[in-house]
């Protein structure tokens, strides 16, 4: 692979020289050492899930047409598919209820450090999960919500709470098809027994339990995880941002925190500010210390304080060649186990914290959820005593960030709309059914390494949405591409259309709006549910001129994501390739047939700008259905027209 093959941001390309002159092994090598990628695996065609195989479906005229067992490929693609979005569902949710844990422990006064922050949010989640609150103090208010909120998981009978809080018109497709979410544990243990050998052997059936199993996932498990650690930790308000190497800092100790989880993460930026550390920093040396993050840990501690952000997914490594962070410290979920090579090369301690996820070689701190700043400050400790450590003739810190903001909570959007008297979505629906905005574009999700890193992929797709007056809001690593492309800021305004310009002036905002983490994503599906409930834009999701994206995905989250958004009526687009091209009558069930059922359906394709064609064209259908693409009148605004609009 050619050097601007692998990377094209300039701060990852100098990281990715460094740890190549040294003869380290990169993400990116080991990627090249894979191509080709097995193409059974690669088209959803391989299954071993019993060893009368593994078998293969051969995808040309010749070969072998059926399994062992004479599973189809339709069949055993949708098992495939099926297992990613239970493994995507179980990652999210599994962070949720290690939320909905600490939450509980916290309300009881069993641990210290965590209190509840928004007693705004936990009323409204209580009013959710059918908690009475008139009369009681939030202490009793916020056990109840924990108790009801870890009970969700492991509920054996009854749906989702969560869920109610969809339109309702919705909730009526999730019964008449009988994908209604359940218990979320026991989703993820149905589609497993469906997708083991010999169960569930029709591809429709199949893809009806992954509607379910999604939908556990994103109006269950990450919607608990959202809203819980909102209540825990503070609702994100705007604020402002820095993304990209250029964050750490060459005279300081730098913790980089890396996964998902921000109740560790959270610890660590309140571990990093004690004085008695920062002293002993000081003593070693250094003039203070600097926590910034990777991933998802990333924004969420961006949201919530500002915290910067030294990259996405895919920087892990290129972060540690800067020679300067002297711990990388990791939780769960997008975590290479290479990255402990790097490490070694350079003075990183590379250090694991989840009793869930260990890594041969890494130091293992556990987190203590009855002793969390406890930990976090072992923690903290083990940076800084490394700093000493740094070889100065390693360090290279690429001189480049970008400014960004972020904090676009569902709640915050309502305000910054609405105002603080008149806090709604009226004025968004108002812009959207005037034509100023065109529709709402959710891109999501990961970076992959079959895309050069800080490639015009993601800036295209979002410059082309905006362009064209469809607001963007987002989550994940993709926020963060578009966040060290300057797209994150007021001042894109200019890049927007006409349209959304006007409306990103008059309120301030930029046109591409940071929501969050990959949980976060459950933000989207609340600000979808509030536009309907808003009116003017019909009666369900499936009706709303919006449109889904996520063009590097990676994960099995992302397929989760992509899952639950088109169960709850979205058009959902991906990049790099579907997971089951290999069969033909799955991948038109889920591009074609899914509409007409569920009302949203799959799309895959690579080019950004194909893509954006295909979400705007969806969005002009969706217009043209609600009657709202009359033909308007473009003139120019002076101030008295401004003060006029109704933003
Ligand atoms: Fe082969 Fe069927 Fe077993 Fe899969 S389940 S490995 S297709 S025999
Ligand atoms: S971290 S799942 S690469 S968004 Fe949430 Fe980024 Fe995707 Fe991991």
């Amino acid at each position: 692979m050619a050097k601007e093959e692998k990377a094209v941001d300039a701060a990852a390309k100098a990281m990715l020289e460094r740890i190549e002159e040294k003869g380290l092994p990169t993400a990116w090598q080991r990627a090249q050492a894979q191509s080709p990628h097995c193409r059974f695996g690669t088209l959803g065609l391989c299954c071993r899930l019993c060893f009368l195989g593994p078998c293969r479906i051969s995808p040309g005229e010749k070969g072998a047409k059926a399994g062992v067992c004479g599973a189809d490929a339709a069949t055993i693609a949708a098992r495939n598919f099926l297992r990613m979005v239970a493994g995507g569902a179980s990652a999210h949710s599994d962070h949720g209820r290690a939320v909905a844990e600490i939450f509980l422990q916290a309300a009881r006064g069993e641990v210290s450090g965590y209190q509840v922050k928004d007693t705004h949010k936990l009323k409204m989640v209580a009013a959710v999960l059918g908690v009475e609150t008139e009369g009681k103090d939030i202490k009793d208010i916020a056990i109840e919500v924990g108790e009801r909120a870890l009970a969700e998981f492991g509920k054996q009978e009854g749906e989702q709470l969560f869920a109610t809080r969809a339109p309702e018109t919705r909730q009526k497709v999730w019964h008449a098809l009988g994908i209604y979410p359940r218990g979320v544990d026991r989703e993820i243990v149905e589609a497993m027994h469906r997708t083991s050998m010999g169960v569930d052997q029709d591809a429709r059936s199949l893809m009806r339990q992954a509607s379910r199993c999604a939908l556990a996932d994103g109006w269950g498990g990450s919607m608990i995880a959202t809203e819980l650690q909102d209540v825990l930790f503070g609702t994100p308000i705007p604020l402002r941002g820095e993304v990209n190497l250029g964050v750490l800092k060459e005279d300081q100790v730098n913790i980089l925190v890396h996964g998902h989880e921000p109740i560790l993460s959270e610890m660590i930026a309140l571990a990093s500010q004690d004085e008695e550390l920062i002293k002993a920093a000081e003593k070693l040396g250094a003039k203070g210390i600097n926590v910034a993050g990777i991933c998802c840990t990333a924004n969420e501690l961006l949201m919530r304080h500002g915290i910067p952000i030294a990259g996405n997914m895919k920087m892990q490594e290129l972060a540690v060649a800067t020679g300067v962070v002297d711990a990388m410290i990791v939780d769960v979920q997008c975590i290479m186990q290479g990255l402990g090579q790097i490490c070694d090369a350079f003075h990183t301690k590379f250090i694991t914290t989840s009793p869930r996820a260990h890594i041969t070689g890494a130091e293992h701190i556990e987190f203590e959820e009855d002793k969390p700043l406890e930990t976090a400050k072992r923690i903290v400790w083990a940076g800084i005593e490394n700093f000493p450590n740094r070889a100065k003739e390693e360090v290279f810190i690429p001189d480049l960030t970008s400014d960004l903001v972020a904090g676009f909570s569902h709640e915050t959007v309502n305000y910054i709309l609405g105002g603080r008297f008149r806090g709604s979505y009226v004025p968004l629906n108002d812009n959207i059914v005037n034509g100023r905005i065109r529709g709402v574009a959710g891109v999501v999700g990961c970076t992959n390494l079959k895309a050069p890193e800080g490639a015009s992929q993601h800036t295209d797709l979002v410059k082309e949405l905006i362009s064209r007056d469809v607001l963007v809001v987002e989550t994940g690593c993709a926020a963060i591409e578009c966040g060290k492309a300057g797209l994150l800021v007021p001042e894109a305004k200019d890049l927007a259309g006409p349209g959304l310009r006007e409306v990103c002036e008059a309120v301030g905002m930029p046109p591409v709006l940071h929501a969050g983490s990959c949980v976060d994503n459950s933000r989207i599906l609340i600000a979808l549910t509030e536009m309907v409930h808003t009116g003017g834009l019909g009666e369900d999701i499936s009706d709303l001129p919006v449109a889904g994206a996520c063009l590097e995905w990676m994960h099995e989250k992302a397929i989760s994501i992509g899952q639950y958004f088109v169960a709850s009526g979205v058009f959902t687009v991906f990049g790099i390739g579907s997971p089951v091209a290999g069969s033909e009558e799955l991948m038109e069930i889920i591009c074609k047939e899914f509409e007409e059922e569920l009302g949203g359906m799959w799309a895959f394709e690579p080019d950004p700008l194909k893509m954006a064609e295909m979400m705007c064209a969806h969005i002009e259908r969706k217009r043209d259905a609600l009657g709202i693409n009359v033909e308007r009148e473009r003139k120019l605004y002076d101030m008295e027209d401004r003060r006029k609009l109704s933003v």
